[in-house]
């Protein structure tokens, strides 16, 4: 096993799904939350001054995304053949979808135009793309596993991240409290990821950060 440090700020965000896979197979891994003031150092030194960071063997390799697959590819979280791996994809994509709306909130200038931009969001925007991923979950075992064969992969922590972290946190709400309103295969598809004695413990004691 190689020796793994994961480097980011102190939050969720772009690092969770990386620290949830370390979580459910048991790697061991340094942890690094950037002390406040040290960035702008740590920034001029690594590859692309941007955040998270996995040192691999004491590698620096930056890119949330490629070191999601790379963890799936190592770790086994990429399914059991090509068709699986595409539908890992998929779904990853159908996360993706979610993005440019919880940018648009970051990128909203003023409290009035963040509220009014979160209230679309929590109302429609994301519920399309939501009932897109019940739609991908259903296809698999009618819905009541995973979203890609009969083992949790980069599929389900991706889903879980942007559901349970993400959605929360850009909306203004607490953890886990995104409203699924008639979503009822995807609320117990979070219960069912979140309550893997793995993922409990770690969100339990995971420290609590803002974002
Ligand atoms: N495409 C990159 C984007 C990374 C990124 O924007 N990271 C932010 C934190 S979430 C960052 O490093 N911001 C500080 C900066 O750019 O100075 C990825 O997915 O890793």
């Amino acid at each position: 096993m190689p020796s793994y440090k994961l480097t980011y700020f102190n939050g969720k965000a772009r690092a969770e799904p990386i620290r949830y896979m370390m979580e459910l197979k048991g790697i061991s891994y340094e942890d690094h939350r950037i002390e406040s003031g040290k960035w702008p150092e740590l920034k001029a030194k690594i590859p692309l001054g941007q955040v998270p960071i996995l040192e691999i063997d004491g590698t620096p390799c930056p890119q949330s995304r490629a070191l999601f697959r790379y963890m799936a590819r190592e770790h086994g979280f990429y399914g059991s053949s090509a068709m699986e791996q595409l539908h890992v994809d998929v779904v990853c994509e159908t996360v993706d979808d979610l993005w440019p709306g919880v940018y648009a909130i970051f990128g909203a200038e003023g409290d009035e135009k963040k509220s009014e931009l979160r209230k679309k969001m929590a109302d429609e925007g994301a519920m399309k793309h939501i009932s897109n991923l019940e739609k991908l979950l259903k296809k698999n075992n009618g819905g009541s596993g995973w979203f890609v064969g009969d083992k949790v992969t980069l599929a389900d922590v991706m889903a879980f991240n942007m559901i349970y972290d993400l959605l929360p946190f850009v909306l203004s709400m607490k953890e886990g409290e995104f409203d699924l309103k008639e979503h009822d295969l995807l609320k117990a598809f979070v219960e069912r990821f979140k309550a893997q004695d793995k993922i409990a413990d770690w969100i339990k004691n995971r420290p609590v950060t803002s974002f």
